[in-house]
C-alpha cells in the first residue's frame, strides 16, 4: 500500500524528532519520496505557540491502515507525545496518514484520507512538492489543483536540509 503522510513537530529538537520519524518509517515500509522541510505557522493552536516544521513522506508498506495507525501511535509516545491530551498541544512529533492508495475509510479510528488535509497548506504545501499530479480520491482533483484553490494565510517557507 502506498501511504502519503504527514509530519510535523514543534517542540524541542524539532529537526531531530523528523529525523527520527523517517527512520522509524523506514523500518515499517520502503520510503518513495520525502518532501523538502518547511517552516510553518502554527493553526489552530493557543496564542504564543511555536512555529512547526512540517514534511510529507511516501511510504511504501505491508502494513494495513490500521496497524500502521497503532505503529505510529506508539512511536508517537516513544517520541514523549501524551497520547490522551495531544490534539492541540506542543508536540515532538506528529505523523497523520493522509492518504492510502485511493482508499477512503470512515472507521471509529481511521478517516481517509485525512479530512483536513485539504484545508491546510502547511500539509498540502509539502506534498504538492512530492505529489502533484496525486487526485484525491473524494474530491477527483490533483493535490496541486487543490493547493491552489486553497486561500489560506499560513506562512509557509521551506526550512532548507
Ligand atoms: N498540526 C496540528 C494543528 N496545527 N499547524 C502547523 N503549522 N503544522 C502542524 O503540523 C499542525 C498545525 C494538529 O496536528
Ligand atoms: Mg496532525
Ligand atoms: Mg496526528
Amino acid at each position: 500500500m502506498i501511504y502519503y503522510l504527514s509530519l510535523g513537530s514543534n517542540t524541542g529538537d524539532r529537526r531531530f524528532y523528523m529525523r527520527e520519524a523517517l527512520d522509524f518509517l523506514g523500518c515499517i515500509g520502503q520510503i518513495k519520496r520525502v518532501s523538502s522541510l518547511y517552516s510553518t505557522s502554527p493553526v489552530g493552536m493557543p496564542a504564543g505557540t511555536g512555529m512547526f516544521l512540517n514534511q510529507a513522506v511516501i511510504l511504501d508498506s505491508p502494513e494495513e491502515p490500521g496497524d500502521l495507525l497503532i505503529k505510529v501511535k506508539e512511536f508517537e509516545r516513544r517520541m514523549g507525545r501524551d497520547p490522551e491530551n495531544s490534539h492541540y498541544t506542543d508536540r515532538t512529533i506528529d505523523i497523520d496518514i493522509l492518504m492510502a492508495g485511493n482508499l477512503i475509510i470512515n472507521s471509529k479510528r481511521l478517516t481517509i484520507p485525512h479530512p483536513e488535509m485539504t484545508r491546510r497548506a502547511f500539509v498540502l504545501v509539502p506534498l504538492v512538492e512530492i505529489a502533484p499530479d496525486l487526485s484525491h480520491p473524494i474530491f477527483g482533483k490533483s493535490l496541486s489543483l487543490l493547493l491552489f484553490e486553497l486561500s489560506s494565510s499560513e506562512r509557509i517557507k521551506k526550512a532548507g536540509l
